[in-house]
C-alpha cells in the first residue's frame, strides 16, 4: 500500500492520550498514571505534543515561537500533523509494538479542539490527516475539563513570556473547551471525562481510577 493511502484510524488499548485546555493539570495526571503502570510491571513510554522525537520537538519549537509571523491556520494545521507523524513512527508505534504502554500529553483530540473548534478548520480536512498520516488513535483519553478563566489562573503566574497559542484570547479558548467536550460526549467508550477544577490530588486519584478501570477491561 502506497504511503499516505491508509483509509482507518485505530484504537491500541495500551495508548492512553491526556487532553484539556491550558493550566489542567495534565502533568500531575500524567505522572501518576505512568507510577500506577509501573507498579505492575510495565515499561511505559510517556510523552507530549507536538513533540516526543528530536526532530518533532524543533517542530514544536517553530509552533510555539511568538517571534516570527503567525502561520496561517492550514500551516500550523500541518505542522501539527508533520510532527505528529514523526512521532507515531518513531516513538509510539515502536513502543507499543513491543509491548509497552504510550501515555501522551496531548494526541490528535488537540488538533480537532485547538485548530477545528479553536481555528475554525474543518474538522473533515483533519479526520482525511488522521487518517492518512497517523492512522492510530488511544484505547482511553481522558478529558481534564476546567473553565477557561480557571485554567488560565493557574498558569498566569508561572507564563511571564507566554508562547503564540498561549496568547490567544478566552474566546479562542472557549471554542477549544466545547470542541473537547462535544468529541466526549460523541465518543464516550473512548472518553472519560474528568473535572479538572478539584485540588491536584483528586484529579489525579480519578485519574488512577480509571486507568484502572480501563485495565480491569482489557488486561
Ligand atoms: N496544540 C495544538 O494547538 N494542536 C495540537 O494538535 C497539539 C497541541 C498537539 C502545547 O503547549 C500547545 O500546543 C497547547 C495546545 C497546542 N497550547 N496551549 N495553550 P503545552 O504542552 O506547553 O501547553 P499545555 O498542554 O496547555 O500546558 P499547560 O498549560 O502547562 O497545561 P497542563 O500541562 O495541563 O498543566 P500543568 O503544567 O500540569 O499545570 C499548570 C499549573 O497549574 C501548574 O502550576 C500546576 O501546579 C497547577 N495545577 C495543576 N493542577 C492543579 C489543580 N488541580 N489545582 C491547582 N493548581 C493546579
Amino acid at each position: 500500500m502506497p504511503i499516505g493511502h491508509r483509509q482507518s484510524v485505530v484504537p491500541h488499548p495500551h495508548f492512553v492520550s491526556l487532553e484539556g485546555g491550558e493550566g489542567a493539570g495534565k502533568t500531575t495526571v500524567l505522572n501518576a498514571l505512568r507510577a500506577t503502570l509501573r507498579e505492575r510491571g510495565f515499561e511505559v513510554v510517556s510523552t507530549r505534543e507536538p513533540g516526543g522525537t528530536p526532530l518533532a520537538e524543533m517542530i514544536r519549537n517553530l509552533l510555539l515561537d511568538p517571534s516570527h509571523e503567525p502561520p496561517a491556520p492550514e500551516t500550523e494545521l500541518l505542522l501539527m500533523f508533520a510532527a505528529r507523524a514523526q512521532h507515531v513512527r518513531e516513538t509510539i508505534r515502536p513502543a507499543l509494538e513491543r509491548g509497552a504502554w504510550v501515555i501522551s500529553d496531548r494526541f490528535t483530540d488537540s488538533s480537532y479542539a485547538y485548530q477545528g473548534g479553536g481555528r475554525g478548520l474543518d474538522p473533515e480536512f483533519i479526520a482525511d490527516l488522521e487518517r492518512r498520516v497517523v492512522g492510530l488513535r488511544p484505547g482511553l483519553t481522558l478529558l481534564l475539563d476546567i473553565d477557561v478563566e480557571q485554567g488560565r489562573e493557574r498558569t498566569r503566574g508561572r507564563d511571564l513570556h507566554p508562547d503564540r497559542i498561549e496568547s490567544e484570547r478566552d474566546e479562542f479558548f472557549q471554542r477549544v473547551r466545547a470542541t473537547y467536550r462535544a468529541r466526549a460526549a460523541a465518543d464516550p467508550q473512548r472518553f472519560r471525562v474528568i473535572d479538572a477544577s478539584q485540588p491536584a490530588q483528586a484529579v489525579a486519584d480519578e485519574a488512577v481510577a480509571q486507568l484502572r478501570a480501563w485495565l480491569e477491561r482489557r488486561p
